[in-house]
């Protein structure tokens, strides 16, 4: 990321809003701000000012203290009491006489003070400063988003890592309960994928996880949450999904996944996968995730590319199969669009 936050590029883009009642005021600032490249917009008491500020936040508010309505102080506190323009640095335009109450003002969370009337150089500097707190400010929070997201991606395939599916597997399972939606979890398994590796070499073994990263992403809604569980393991969370509905994207991954070799580079790796999948019984999600396991390990038991689940209400297992003909007296269906 580029460092230098001061140069003319950035002050030129920044956007400053000047909330004074005094028309004089707001003509001679935005004369001298918008000459050297600033955006400027105007409002001409405190209640435009916040309108103003939750319609296009501007990155500085330059803010008279009396003004009809509602004054400057009362302005900064809602700024301050909103998560979304908190951060805005306010400087205010303020009277010799009531330089006791800014000085307060400053206490609560203003950025600077400007006194009437002011040196047009006294008002770049200012604005500049506060300018260059702002672009400092967006900075870190974008950096802080990047790094979030960086925690929570798994590196080789971009799926969410196992960190972000242990938290959302929590939250899912709490909304899921209090809505009383079925939820249904999906654990993933590439067949003999040691034999991959030491078939095809690391690095190949590598691009098959990628290419079946990409198969999940393309057949998955947007609503499921799929992540890289470790090593070849993944897990698909299913809100609002009953076992029927995830049985048959289950079916139709496993399905794809051993009718079509997965692209890996230049060689194109045949391969199978087992699953376990549940529907949650609004049991805790370390108990639910246990029962999806046991379903996996059945899987692999029963001689893999399958897909296992339990039957209400015992822990028996059984194939997706064996529960469609149990539940319906028919095959999962051949396509079924997810989308
Ligand atoms: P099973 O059908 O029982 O699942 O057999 P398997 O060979 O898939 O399972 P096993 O647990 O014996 O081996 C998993 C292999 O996955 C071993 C490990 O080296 C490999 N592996 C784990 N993470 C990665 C990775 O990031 N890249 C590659 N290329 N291989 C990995
Ligand atoms: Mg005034
Ligand atoms: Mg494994
Ligand atoms: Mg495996």
């Amino acid at each position: 990321m580029n460092g230098d936050i001061s140069g003319p590029t950035v002050l030129a883009s920044a956007a400053v809003l000047i909330a004074d009642d005094s028309l004089v005021i707001r003509a001679v600032v935005r004369a001298g701000l918008e000459d050297e490249g600033y955006r400027v917009t105007e409002a001409i008491d405190g209640l435009a000012a916040l309108e103003q500020c939750r319609r296009d936040p501007p990155d500085v508010i330059l803010l008279d203290v009396e003004m009809p309505g509602i004054d400057g102080f009362q302005v900064l506190r809602a700024l301050k009491r909103d998560a979304e323009l908190k951060d805005i640095p306010v400087v205010f335009l303020t009277s010799r006489s009531d330089i006791d109450d800014v000085v307060a003002g400053l206490r609560g969370g203003a950025h600077d003070y400007l006194k009437k009337p002011f040196e047009h150089v006294e008002l770049l500097a200012r604005v500049g400063s506060a300018v260059h707190v702002k672009k400092l400010q967006d900075q870190l929070r974008q950096r802080n988003v990047e790094l979030d997201r960086m925690s929570r991606t798994d590196a080789l395939t971009g799926l969410y890592n196992r960190r972000h599916l242990d938290e959302e597997l929590v939250r899912q399972q709490s909304d899921a309960n209090r809505r009383h939606d079925p939820l249904c979890v999906l654990l993933l398994d590439i067949d003999h994928f040691k034999k991959i590796n030491d078939t095809f070499g690391h690095p190949a073994g590598d691009l098959v996880l990628c290419a079946f990263a990409d198969r999940l992403r393309a057949e998955l809604r947007s609503s499921d949450i799929a992540g890289r569980w470790g090593g070849e393991e993944f897990l698909v969370i299913m809100p609002r999904t009953d076992l029927g509905g995830a049985l048959e994207v289950a079916e139709r991954l496993r399905r794809a996944t051993a009718t079509s070799p997965l692209v890996a580079g230049v060689q194109n790796i045949s391969a199978t996968v087992s699953g376990g999948c549940v529907v949650s019984w609004g049991e805790e999600a370390d108990a639910l995730l246990q029962r999806v396991d046991t379903c996996l390990y059945g899987a692999k038991a029963s001689g893999r590319n399958r897909i296992v689940t339990t039957f209400f209400p015992t822990t028996e297992l059984m194939s997706a199969e064996e529960w469609f003909t149990a539940e319906h007296g028919r095959r999962p269906p051949a396509g079924v669009d997810a989308n």
